[in-house]
């Protein structure tokens, strides 16, 4: 069994933890990676605070393990979703797509123990700081939001600079990942786009499809020209959206292409005009597992590769 700071700092069995996604970090599969022995997490994503909270209780109600929320700091109700976490009793908060400097003290108050994700060396300092117990650094190959380092290059500078734990994400699907940020100097790592296609999670099958049939360059980046890039895989919504780009098109102009766009794609199955957010480890994924699977799997084979068993 890998022991590691983190495994302590969270009490969970192994060094993973579930991303925070938008629309698929739900209840169910929140549930699923904790009774699995990860760490599940429920995404705040852009949703207001009453909706996290009964995502909560609807998690607590499938497991006796601890689950975390992802506070999406982009979200116009982050500030109540971030009470909501104090409220509810979490124990764990990650933060994404900013600085959560504005809520560290009350989190802090609370006995919540706070990861943010950063992508860059200076934030993952800036919150040693301020009191942060673990960072997770987050590489370009990643679904979703992303920096603009590489897992390789951001994770070994990060353990350098800081001395609270490091969790690697980014490109990481399997148990070769999984050793690989060990070598880096990781103590955990965060997978989202493996569990896409969980069993557990309650994503339409045309998403998972699109993922489970995926190549290694069929992710694309939109928004980079506005300073917001976004990971997806490429369909007819990408291609618009980046010939806007080029065009000059600005944000406001672009925002009706994703408003609402990842909901689309999740829940109704629309993968030709919603945003399939994935990373760059889809063209890896073939197959559908339980929670509990992929994770015994992945753990197995990155013992193995350790010499840890
Ligand atoms: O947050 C994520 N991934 C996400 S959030 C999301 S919802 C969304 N959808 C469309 C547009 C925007 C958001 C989908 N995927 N990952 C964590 C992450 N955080 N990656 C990169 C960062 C990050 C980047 C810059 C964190 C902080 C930062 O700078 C903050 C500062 O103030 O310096």
């Amino acid at each position: 069994m890998m022991k590691t700071r983190i495994t302590e700092l969270l009490g969970i069995s192994y060094p993973i933890i579930q991303g925070g996604m938008a629309w698929v970090a739900e209840h169910h599969l929140a549930a699923a990676v904790s009774d699995a022995g990860g760490l599940g997490l429920i995404g705040g994503a852009n949703a207001p605070g009453e909706v996290v909270r009964e995502e909560i209780r609807k998690a607590r109600e499938l497991t006796d393990k601890p689950v975390g929320v992802n506070v999406m700091l982009l979200s116009p109700y982050a500030d109540e979703v971030a009470k909501v976490v104090v409220e509810e009793g979490i124990k764990v908060v990650t933060t994404g797509a900013g600085n959560p400097e504005k809520y560290m003290d009350m989190w802090k108050n609370a006995g919540i123990k706070v990861i943010p994700v950063i992508a860059s060396v200076a934030l993952a300092k800036r919150m040693e700081r301020y009191g942060a117990d673990a960072v997770v650094a987050e590489g370009m190959e990643s679904g979703g939001h992303i920096g603009e380092q590489t897992t390789m290059t951001l994770v070994p500078q990060v353990v350098d600079a800081v001395t609270i734990p490091v969790i690697a994400a980014g490109g990481i699907g399997d148990g070769r990942g999984i050793a690989a940020s060990f070598m880096l100097g990781a103590e955990a790592v965060q997978m989202g786009t493996r569990f896409l296609v969980a069993k557990e999670a309650q994503v339409h099958q045309n998403y998972k499809d699109r993922v489970l049939k995926a190549n290694d360059i069929d992710s694309a980046v939109t928004g980079r020209s506005h300073g917001h890039p976004v990971r997806c895989l490429r369909n007819q919504m990408t291609r618009e959206y980046m010939k806007l780009e080029k065009e000059g098109k600005s944000f406001e102009e672009l925002e009706y292409l994703t408003l609402g766009a990842l909901r689309r794609a999740v829940q109704d199955g629309d993968v030709k005009n919603g945003t399939v957010m994935a990373g760059q480890i889809a063209g890896m994924i073939h197959k559908e597992q339980t929670c509990k699977e992929m994770i015994e799997e992945m753990m197995a084979e990155a013992e193995k590769l350790l010499h840890w068993m």
